[in-house]
């Protein structure tokens, strides 16, 4: 296995040769790698899923392109991800059938599963803040939309009626309350795709998958270092990055944590986020700041009916490690949305007492 992964490193323009390579980090998605050379340099690479990602040339080209966006505005190297390129000059490797690409390890970096303290969560709303607001003069008509309707979420409930109709594991029978909590929410979680479409949101350049561990921490300073995964960069709502790390890091328990009685929304975790995030982003309007609160819960509710679908359809998406690992998902993503609801109020006064 080892020697493939070599063979495959030594087509990039790496300092030495490869020592090791080994499976890194807590993605769904692609598989990642990080690998060392004999000059001590560490690369991650990565074999990139093209069952999600169609066309791996535009996906790539969208990366470059951000990236170049986001150096001009930026004297610290280490905040961009840089692309190692194949030695004749190309930003990935199409090998039997897969397609690998690689990029420097930022050094001195930490990437969190959940904020150890208030403010690692402060500092990740800083970062996507940031991420956001610099790629506002981005041109979006250069982006390639990398996976068409990612956060339509009247779509995703299309797609999950679509699977739920052919129940192909014959799994629906087992998780009829779950299905119940996901129809009875269908028409309120068209809100925040009908005000975009209407324009009563600002359709922006957004990150899309602003879970916690997509962006890094100086090791040093714990401050907001290097956003990561930029494989979702598209034209999007600022509620979709908002709402996707109030998902992930308010919570107070892992998003496939098996006991629910551990998994709530913690209010002080979505008050430090909001305030970090208005903060970084000065130019949010009344009306995206008004829907924060609805953001937070049409991300939450959206994931949790893709988790949901992928279990009824017989996990062909989302990574699993244990039998149920999806389901279990799914279902840590439903309490989350209940309590949300049950701290619905105070959420919103929240907002506005962090918009003053
Ligand atoms: P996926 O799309 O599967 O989530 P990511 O690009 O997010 O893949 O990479 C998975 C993990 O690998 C990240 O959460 C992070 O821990 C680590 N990682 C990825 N790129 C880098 C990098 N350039 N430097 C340091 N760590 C990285
Ligand atoms: C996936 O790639 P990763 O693990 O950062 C997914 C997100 C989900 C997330 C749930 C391209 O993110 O949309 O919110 O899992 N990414 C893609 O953990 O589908
Ligand atoms: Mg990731």
């Amino acid at each position: 296995m080892n020697e493939k992964l070599f063979e495959i490193l030594r087509h990039f323009r790496l300092q030495g040769e490869p020592v090791s390579c080994e499976p890194y980090g807590c993605g769904h998605i692609n598989n990642t790698y990080l690998a060392v050379t004999t000059t001590g340099r560490r690369y991650i690479l990565q074999r990139i899923n093209h069952n999600t990602f169609k066309n791996v040339a535009a996906l790539m080209e969208n990366i470059a392109a951000i990236s170049d966006h986001l150096l001009q505005k930026t004297d610290d190297p280490r905040s961009v991800m840089t692309q190692i390129r194949t030695q004749s000059g190309e930003t990935y490797l199409y090998t039997d059938g897969n397609y690998w690409r690689t990029s420097d390890f930022v050094e001195g970096s930490i990437c969190l599963q959940l904020p150890e303290t208030d403010e690692d969560f402060y500092q990740s709303a800083i970062g996507f803040g940031r991420f956001q607001q610099m790629l506002s003069d981005f041109p979006a008509e250069k982006l390639h939309e990398t996976i068409p309707n990612f956060h339509n979420t009247p779509d995703r409930y299309r797609i999950f009626h679509e699977v739920l109709a052919r129940d192909p594991m014959g799994r629906a029978a087992e998780v009829k309350p779950e299905i119940d909590f996901v129809l009875a929410r269908e028409k309120e979680m068209a809100t925040i795709y009908n005000a975009l479409k209407a324009g009563i949101l600002p359709l922006r350049v957004t990150h899309n998958d602003t879970k916690l561990n997509n962006v890094l921490l100086d090791a040093q300073t714990r401050k907001a270092l290097c956003v990561i995964d930029l494989d979702t960069v598209m034209p999007g709502s600022s509620l979709y990055d908002y709402g996707d790390s109030i998902r992930f890091g308010a919570a107070t328990a892992a998003e496939d944590e098996q006991d629910l009685t551990k998994m709530e929304m913690d209010l002080n975790r979505f008050r430090v986020f909001t305030r970090g995030y208005i903060a970084a982003c000065p130019g949010l309007t009344e009306k995206e700041l008004e829907h924060m609160p609805m953001g937070a819960k049409t991300m939450t509710m959206e994931c949790g009916v893709r988790f949901l679908t992928d279990y009824l359809d017989g996990d062909h998406y989302f990574a699993i490690h244990r039998e149920g690992h999806n389901l279990d998902r799914a279902r840590t993503q439903f309490k989350l949305v209940r309590d949300m609801e049950s701290k619905w109020d105070e959420m919103h006064r929240i907002v506005k007492e962090e918009t003053k």
